[in-house]
């Protein structure tokens, strides 16, 4: 596993220096500008660290659109919100709010479990990114003409799992705490030798953003938007910080499955769990909604781009559907999308993520052991 990790440390790292090397001016004046806005801006958990890259998209045409069953759904009544954060916790990304006004829709009162993500791939035989080679003819459109294929063995189907440290280690740099582990996918994802039997209520993990649409197709359903995720998070709550309000995270009832003790190298579990939790083990908020704060992130439609609310500043939008294209500024080169809510490692000395505002972004083709997701449908009646 190690060794995986170190073969594909090499190549990615080869493959930049690469692209230094051949792309001139731009190209290293795009990667000092991207180090400088690292500098800049707090560190996000899953800033820089090995992305999966390579496998390229997942055509889902091919799977019959499902009818959205209401059961295991709560009606969201459409409003009017302030998007974005509302003290000064947040993030420079979470920054001004906004005045957003979403329609009404059904959101999933939880995170999609093995047990339901199993019965779909039972029903379309679906094949998850996380489980498929690499190819390599994708990973050369990212890279100048003449880079040389890598070694075969470099090439294997992978996801990321997280590596807890028995010493603290540094907080720059989550490769740390994150392995590329050959083998690691839905039905394993902690790689060869884990499994998924006798956790099916726990929330599918090792999702690409592909996979987790593809889903949604077959259970006649979609993604829901960073917008409507945020506004459901909040429960009607206005400018509260968590789902629950202004209470935190710490105090009274456990609230949340987050990381207590020092990250990444003491967890004390006070709040039940080490890893991840079944769903619905905490309190919901007021709309119904479970573990919108904690347990696994949550893939969004939208691109991230980190300039989105800037560039959004004064405007009142309704529906927004977010920015029409990625840009992280510590990956610009990497096509991503926004996770929301936060998951079992999120702590109060790092990122924080638990919080409503709280936003990331990850590889559209990544998985991940602490990223899940949950669906929404249009809403044609307030009635089931
Ligand atoms: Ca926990």
């Amino acid at each position: 596993m190690k060794r995986a990790f170190i073969l594909y440390q090499s190549i990615f790292f080869c493959c930049i220096l690469f692209w230094t090397c051949t792309s001139g001016d731009n190209a290293a004046k795009a990667i000092q500008d991207s180090i400088q806005a690292k500098k800049d801006s707090i560190l996000h958990c899953t800033s820089n660290i090995p992305n999966r890259f390579g496998v390229g998209g997942t055509d889902t045409s091919s799977i019959v659109k499902g009818v959205a069953d209401k059961a295991g759904m709560v009606f969201i009544k459409g409003g009017n919100y302030a998007m974005g954060a509302s003290d000064k916790t947040g993030r420079a990304d979470e920054y001004p709010q906004h005045n957003v006004t979403v329609s009404s829709f059904w959101m999933d009162t939880t995170e999609v479990t093995n047990a339901q993500f199993a019965k779909f791939v039972a029903a379309t035989g679906y094949v998850t990114t996380a489980e498929k080679t690499p190819d390599w003819n994708e990973i050369k459109k990212q890279l100048p003409p003449g880079t040389p294929k890598p070694a075969p063995e470099l090439l294997v189907a992978s996801s990321l799992v997280f590596v807890m440290s028995s010493t603290p280690v540094d907080m720059n740099n989550p490769a740390s705490w994150w392995a590329w582990t050959k083998g690691a996918n839905w039905k394993q994802p902690r790689g060869p030798g884990s499994s998924i039997k006798g956790k099916d209520n726990e929330p599918v993990t090792q999702i690409s953003w592909d996979d987790a649409n593809a889903y949604a197709r077959w259970a006649g359903k979609r993604l829901p938007t960073e917008a409507e995720w945020e506004f459901a998070a909040r429960g009607g709550l206005k400018n509260q910080t968590f789902p629950w309000g202004s209470e935190p995270v710490e105090k009274g009832a456990a609230k949340a499955n987050i990381w207590q003790g020092t990250f990444p190298n003491t967890n004390t579990g006070a709040d039940g769990y080490m890893r991840i939790a079944p769903v619905a083990k905490y309190a919901p908020n007021a709309y119904g909604l479970y573990d919108m704060s904690g347990n696994v992130w949550e893939w969004c439609s939208d691109w991230y781009d980190a300039n989105y609310y800037a560039s959004v500043a004064g405007q009142s939008l309704q529906n927004p559907l977010g920015s029409n294209k990625s840009f992280d500024p510590d990956e610009p080169t990497i096509p991503k999308k926004v996770v929301r809510g936060g998951s079992f490692l999120c702590h109060a000395s790092y990122c924080a993520s638990y919080r409503v505002s709280a936003r990331m972004k990850t590889a559209t083709d990544t998985g991940l052991e602490h990223t899940g997701f949950r669906c929404v449908t249009d809403a044609s009646s307030p009635k089931k």
